[in-house]
């Protein structure tokens, strides 16, 4: 069997707005617009990637929170209704999907081996969390390649921001070992936003743009300098400021889905691709891919 890869890695956020604003069939509520810049931008991310015909996508969550150990989806089908606890009347979300079981017990194998607490979920009636659903639909509204959903340990809420992200890490090493042995075309998809200071009043028609609007400059100039590292190809460098950009802009990024990420990519120091920023209820989100399998193809190319 051929050596599995990890094609790309993207940083690709779950604000439900940009799910409920494209209207698919899945979702009940209906919008007439909204947050075009980004919803384009995972239009071209989405084309990119798939084009790459992964056989896999791989996404950390947030929302899926678990307090002892990292835990992976662990049955075929997953069925059911998914609804925002903060927005139900954004996202009520039908969601049928299938989950690559050999793969997740792969990676939870490895991961274990590495000294990490992990657990597999077989409720047939778990719920998924909104983040891997709307990541999920915005990559491919298709829904018709497996993913391996992992949940995020809340290691960095009840130790300290150094301590997770080193488990984070960790993880990102054993998805690395697992997707190589399983001779499969993964794209890993880390599920943050950036910085993450929000309204706290919804507008009548939420996808009124008028309302739209960075909240806050400080939090704005964080997300510019982490954006402007990803784009020099200095992911090393972000990390190494990335729990103070946690603490200064309250960042989703503290959950560990973008630190898991970029280890499993070896911490890349080649330039990612951003293909969109915006911020939604003035939360900071960018979606950015880090192309590793081209990379690696000019790399031999050209040296
Ligand atoms: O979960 C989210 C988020 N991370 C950002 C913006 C809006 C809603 O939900
Ligand atoms: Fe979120």
């Amino acid at each position: 069997m051929a050596e599995g890869s990890i094609v790309a890695g993207v940083l690709a956020p779950h604000p439900p707005h940009l799910v409920y604003a494209s209207n698919p069939p899945q979702n009940e509520p209906k919008a007439e617009c909204g947050w075009e810049v980004l919803r384009w931008g995972y239009e071209r991310c989405s084309k990119d990637i798939l084009a790459q015909k992964p056989d896999v996508f791989l996404v950390h969550s947030p929302h899926w929170m678990t307090v002892i150990g990292h835990h992976f989806l662990g049955l075929p089908h997953f069925k059911g209704l998914s609804v925002d606890p903060i927005f139900p009347n954004l996202f009520r979300y039908h969601y049928e999907l299938n989950v690559d079981v050999d793969l997740s017990l792969m990676i939870a194998e490895e991961a274990k081996d590495l000294g990490l607490t992990t657990r597999i979920m077989r409720n047939p009636d778990f719920r998924i969390d909104y983040g891997t659903i709307t990541t999920c639909h915005l990559m491919n509204a298709a829904w018709d390649i497996p993913i391996v959903s992992i949940s995020s340990n809340n290691s960095p809420y009840y130790f300290s921001n150094e301590v997770g992200q080193q488990q984070m890490a960790v993880l990102g090493e054993a998805t690395r070992r697992a997707v190589e042995k399983s001779g499969k075309r993964a794209v890993l998809l880390a599920s943050n936003s950036m910085s993450h200071r929000h309204f706290v009043t919804e507008p009548e028609i939420p996808e009124d743009m008028s309302h739209e609007h960075v909240y806050h400059h400080g939090q704005y100039l964080w997300d510019m300098e982490l954006l402007k590292l990803m784009k020099a190809g200095k992911a090393r460098e972000m990390l190494d400021i990335l729990p103070e950009f946690i603490e200064m802009t309250v960042a989703e990024v503290k959950a560990g889905a973008l630190t898991w990420m970029l280890h499993a990519l070896g911490v890349p120091d080649y330039p990612a691709e951003v293909y969109a920023y915006g911020t939604v209820i003035g939360t900071g989100n960018a979606v950015v891919a880090w192309h590793h399998e081209q990379n690696r193809q000019e790399v031999a190319a050209h040296g």
